[in-house]
Parts: C-alpha cells; sequence; structure tokens
C-alpha cells in the first residue's frame, strides 16, 4: 500500500514523555490535573502519559473517558457534526484542569463536542488539548496545546496510528487512499 512512515514505537514514547514534561511545566505540577482520553486510542493515550507523570512527578492523576463518534458512513466524505455516545468521568471536574487526550487532531469537531460534553458536567478552570498527530485541516477555531508530531496532510490522505493496547504494535503510518 501507499504508505509513508511517520513514528516508530521509540518517537511515540518520546512524544508522550515530553508532552508528560510540557503538561506538568505549563500546569506548575500535576495537582487538580484530569486527563480524559477521546475513545477509541486517545484513552491509552491519556493513560500512558498518566503514567508518565506519575514516574516525573509521584501525583495519580485520573483519566477519564469519552465516547464520541462521527456520523461518517464514509470517513473522506465531509464531516458531519460528531456525538457524544458516552462518558466515564468519574472525578468531579470542577475547578479542576481538564486535559482532552485524542490520537489525531483533524477538524476539530470532535474536540468541539468533546468541550460541549464537559462543559455539561462542570465547570472545569480550564481545558487544555493534547494530541499525538495534529494533521492540519481545521474547520472550527480549535488548536492543541501539547503536540506530538505536525504533519501536513491533504485530505486524500489518513494518518493510521497504531497503539499497542488497542492494535498489538505501536507506529504511525500516513496512508494515500
Ligand atoms: P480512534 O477511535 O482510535 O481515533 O474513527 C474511527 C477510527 O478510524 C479512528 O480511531 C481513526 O483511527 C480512524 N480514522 C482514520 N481516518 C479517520 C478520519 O478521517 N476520521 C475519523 N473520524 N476517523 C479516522
Ligand atoms: P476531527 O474531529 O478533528 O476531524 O477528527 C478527530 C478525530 O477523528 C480523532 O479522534 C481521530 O480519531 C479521527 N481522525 C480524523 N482524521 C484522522 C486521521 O487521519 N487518522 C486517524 N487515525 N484518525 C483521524
Ligand atoms: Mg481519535
Amino acid at each position: 500500500k501507499n504508505q509513508v512512515h511517520l513514528m516508530d514505537e521509540k518517537a511515540i514514547g518520546r512524544a508522550i514523555t515530553r508532552i508528560a514534561h510540557e503538561i506538568l511545566e505549563k500546569n506548575k505540577g500535576a495537582n487538580d490535573i484530569i486527563l480524559v482520553g477521546i475513545k477509541t486510542r486517545g484513552v491509552p493515550l491519556a493513560k500512558r502519559l498518566a503514567e508518565k507523570i506519575k514516574l516525573i512527578e509521584e501525583t495519580a492523576v485520573p483519566v477519564g473517558i469519552l465516547d464520541i463518534t462521527l456520523y461518517r458512513d464514509d470517513l473522506t466524505k465531509e464531516s458531519i457534526d460528531p456525538i457524544i455516545y458516552d462518558s466515564k468521568i468519574t472525578t468531579d471536574i470542577n475547578d479542576k484542569k481538564v486535559i482532552l487526550v485524542d490520537d489525531v487532531l483533524y477538524t476539530g469537531r470532535t474536540v468541539r463536542a468533546a468541550l460541549d460534553a464537559l462543559v455539561d458536567i462542570g465547570r472545569p478552570k480550564t481545558i487544555q488539548l493534547a494530541v499525538l498527530v495534529d494533521r492540519g485541516h481545521r474547520e472550527l477555531p480549535i488548536r492543541a496545546d501539547y503536540v506530538g508530531k505536525n504533519v501536513p496532510t491533504s485530505k486524500d490522505e489518513v494518518v493510521k496510528v497504531n497503539l499497542e493496547e488497542v492494535d498489538n504494535q505501536n507506529f504511525v503510518v500516513i496512508e494515500k487512499l
């Protein structure tokens, strides 16, 4: 297939380590932070960040889950607004620093839906965004605070993120449809 390699296991690991440090630097520690992973692959990424923060700071950071699915029968079609299916956020987010975690940031519509869901649950002190890959093509005024890798893409390309917890392997490739 028409694939270009973007990140191997080591590169993903380094990106996670760097982002964990950036989160701690920006927030002056891990106090009041809650990581919220967007299903599917944002969840293992949020867990990895929590583990890394635990190693660096010896603070346990809660990890919540948001399940947001796009109503698309074909991923290449024009995007339709995403909907929230489910959320498992058991920690009170009021006055907390919520960090949304996703694998790929594209149009920004998924993150917008996530913001909606969070604001429904409570009033966080801040909401920040961490993504493994920013592939551009935003359709909304949304940006990530923490980015593993910026990848210029065309709209007919797809970034394939493989994470061990879901895919049994760790690598990121870009695929031409
Ligand atoms: P994820 O849930 O782990 O993010 O959307 C379902 C899956 O399809 C996503 O997994 C993602 O990896 C993959 N995918 C690849 N390209 C696209 C795309 O353009 N839009 C969406 N929504 N998903 C994509
Ligand atoms: P957005 O809502 O920003 O368009 O897309 C964000 C969500 O769609 C992410 O959760 C991601 O899963 C998925 N997505 C969009 N484009 C891609 C892509 O090229 N590769 C992968 N893996 N996911 C994508
Ligand atoms: Mg995703």
